[in-house]
């Protein structure tokens, strides 16, 4: 009876596309790896309810623009400029209108996506400093300084002061005026009209005077993105190299600026992440909870939620509409950052956004900026869900669509409103609850500080004991694994073939975003794992130091945190002298958005090998091409690559990371951990 009144739902909703056409089903086995998603596919289609997976059936990508040569920066295209058979015959052949040539065209395309990337978490960083200082400034009841510690470590990075002269002595000084000046100072960054990102500095010296010789360090966050859509626009920058350079930094001014600042301020504001346990999948809804699920990407009013939820009045007054409690959960990156700080449990990546709706059991969805699909207002229409959006950037045309306007000022009040709004809406649910019982435990809430404690104790924390595991070849090397999920290929397979080939092989795994939701719900994120899936060099850490071989770092900002964790090895000594030194990799198995192109290019000028799993709109200049895959070794010290098979993609990291260890001496070690048993029980024995 529940599920008809679904089907009638559905069917109204498809009344009201006039478009509508007898579509492709996607196959659920084909289309995931993971069972919850499979099970909750097959629901979807038999109710009718189209997703995602069922559009990548129906629509399949622009072949000219996967390639990146198609250019529609003005209205005498777009310009499309496909390979000719038989190959290139000489790049001046393919021209645009105005004679802009491939390699052209794609660098443009390339840079406007690393624009857009960076706009994205800069602009989410812009947001956090906004609140850090009205935190600072006492305007806000609900946000404090949490972390005074990272205040003072922060203040240090700005040029700000933590200490002042007084009757002839130093002291220490007052933390609010510290955090009124780091906000303040923080937010300059933004727009300053001279000099360069403060934070840059905090890169090891070699870097920094690495960029300053090519001249690519950032002069301020906005106005390197900016510069982008100038250089791009019709009949300006023609040189891919030079388009390139810009590119350089606007995404160094994403991941050692906006991004980094975002870490930061967060950190202070809500508190730095340290290791704790939670759960992943579908399967954390709870059938007799009122569920809400916080999907987005900032967390300054998910943090608000998630306090505002454990009051003791708002439980009763869950309770008293039938319910047992409130059960919150998380999709995409605001999942991770709530999980990190508070362990409150993944209950999906990108894409089982819809699917969550389609368990019946979410009774509020709410929502602020970036990786929201548009098609969630449409599944939400087929059940009770009430889905809510809190930015003024983003939000939904569809009617059923409530906006609550988070306002920092009221930020309690505002969680409070939309907390009621879901329990009111507890007893409205209107389809058979449907909730896959999958869920993997996980131990999340790693960052440069937790890794530094764990590894080296608290009297004596220091990544010493990293290097030297590292050195000893214990740890062959370090993959830092991040990124989306992709209707293009199966959701999560590449992104786990990848990772249990790297901790096969005695690679220690930094992830971030959905790539750590995925581990997390594939179970690879407890120390447990380390027995079962990894080398015996990498399980021997694990086991010893109590931690996974995978460690989850948090959302898609915090790829900082691996740009400073991989810094403080530089720093730890014994690996080299600059990040392109050691013997890391970067991999991006299922990316998707242009987040994830600015994150990876400021991966390859910060000297790290990095591939890409799927395709990159790149393949169609090959001369643009081999500028990224090849000649930016020679500038940065890292460079560009693509795999799409999951093994090879590993392997590829894995030779890289070897490469390394051979440029540093350390192979021979290396050697000796590949002993067979018989030799290592020798050694033991002497
Ligand atoms: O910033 S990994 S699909 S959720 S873009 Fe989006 Fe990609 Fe997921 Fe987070 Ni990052």
């Amino acid at each position: 009876m529940a599920e008809e009144k679904v089907v009638k739902k559905v069917v109204a909703v498809k009344a009201e596309d006039k478009e509508e056409k007898a579509a492709k089903l996607a196959d659920p086995v084909a289309s995931s790896i993971d069972v919850a998603t499979q099970e909750m596919i097959v629901r979807a289609q038999k109710l009718g309810i189209e997703t995602i997976f069922d559009r990548a059936e129906n629509m399949k990508p622009c072949n000219i623009g996967i390639q990146g040569i198609c250019c529609k920066n003005c209205s005498m295209g777009p310009c499309r400029l496909p390979l000719p058979k038989g190959g290139i015959i000489g790049e001046d052949t393919r021209k645009g209108l105005c004679g802009a040539t491939a390699n052209t065209i794609a660098a443009r395309n390339f840079i406007r996506m690393i624009a857009g990337g960076a706009a994205a978490h800069s602009d989410h960083g812009r947001c956090v400093a906004e609140v850090f200082n009205s935190a600072a400034r006492k305007e806000s009841d609900a946000y404090k300084i949490k972390d005074v510690h990272k205040l003072l470590a922060v203040a240090a990075h700005l040029g700000v002061a933590t200490k002042v002269m007084l009757d002839g002595k130093e002291v220490d000084r007052n933390t609010d005026e510290i955090a009124v000046e780091v906000g303040e100072k923080a937010l300059n960054e933004w727009g300053k009209p001279e000099g360069e990102l403060l934070y840059l500095k905090r890169a090891p010296k070699p870097l920094y005077e690495k960029w300053q010789k090519t001249g690519v360090l950032p002069r301020n966050i906005d106005r390197e993105i900016v510069e982008i859509m100038h250089r791009t626009h019709m009949g300006v920058d023609q040189d891919y190299k030079n388009l390139m350079k810009q590119g350089t930094r606007a995404a160094l001014a994403d991941g050692w600026g906006g991004s980094m600042l975002a870490t930061d301020l967060q950190d202070i504001l809500f508190g730095t992440p340290y290791p704790l346990q939670s759960e992943a999948n579908l399967g954390v809804l709870k059938q007799d909870h009122v569920n809400i699920v916080i999907h987005g990407h900032e967390p300054v009013l998910s943090e608000m939620i998630v306090a505002v939820a454990q009051k003791s009045e708002l439980i009763e007054y869950a309770k008293s509409k039938g319910a047992k409690g409130i059960q919150l959960s998380g999709i995409c990156c605001t999942a991770n950052e709530i999980l990190q700080r508070h362990g409150v449990p993944l209950c999906g990546t990108f894409l089982q956004q819809e699917l969550a709706i389609i368990t019946g059991a979410v009774d509020a969805m709410v929502v602020d900026i970036q990786c929201i699909m548009q098609n969630i207002a449409n599944v939400a229409k087929c059940f009770h869900t009430k889905l809510i959006t809190t930015h003024p950037i983003a939000r939904m045309e569809q009617p059923n669509v409530i906006h609550i306007e988070f306002d920092e000022h009221y930020a309690l009040q505002d969680a409070e409103k939309i907390i009621r709004i879901a329990i009111d809406n507890f007893q409205n649910r209107s389809a058979d609850v449907l909730i896959p019982r999958h869920k993997a435990t996980q131990i999340a809430g790693f960052g440069v500080e937790s890794i530094e404690y764990h590894l080296g104790g608290t009297f004596r924390g220091s990544y010493y004991t990293l290097n030297d595991n590292i050195i000893n070849g214990r740890i062959r090397g370090i993959g830092g694994v991040v990124g989306c999920n992709n209707a293009r290929s199966r959701h999560n397979e590449a992104h786990i073939a990848i990772v249990k080939e790297l901790i096969k092989n005695d690679v220690i795994v930094l992830t971030t975003g959905c790539n750590g939701i995925a581990c997390a719900m594939e179970g690879l994120l407890t120390p447990e794992t380390a027995g079962v899936f990894c080398g015996p060099g990498l399980a021997e850490v694990c086991e010893t130091v109590g931690i996974p071989p995978v460690l989850h770092l948090g959302s898609c900002v915090d790829n900082s945190r691996i740009l400073l964790a991989a810094t403080e090895v530089i720093r730890a000594g014994g690996l080299g002298k600059d990040l392109c030194d050691l013997p890391a990799a970067g991999s991006a198995p299922e990316w998707m958005s242009e987040k994830a192109i600015s994150i990876g290019h400021y991966f390859v000028a910060s000297g790290v090998y990095t591939i890409f799993g799927g395709t990159l709109p790149v393949s169609g200049a090959p001369v643009f091409k081999k500028y990224l895959f090849e000649d930016m070794e020679k500038i940065y010290g890292g460079m560009w690559d693509l795999e799409a098979d999951p093994i090879k993609h590993a392997h590829k990291m894995i030779a890289h990371i070897d490469k390394k260890r051979k440029e540093l001496g350390i192979d021979k070690a290396r050697e000796r951990v590949l002993m067979d048993m018989a030799d290592r029980q020798k050694l033991e024995a002497v």
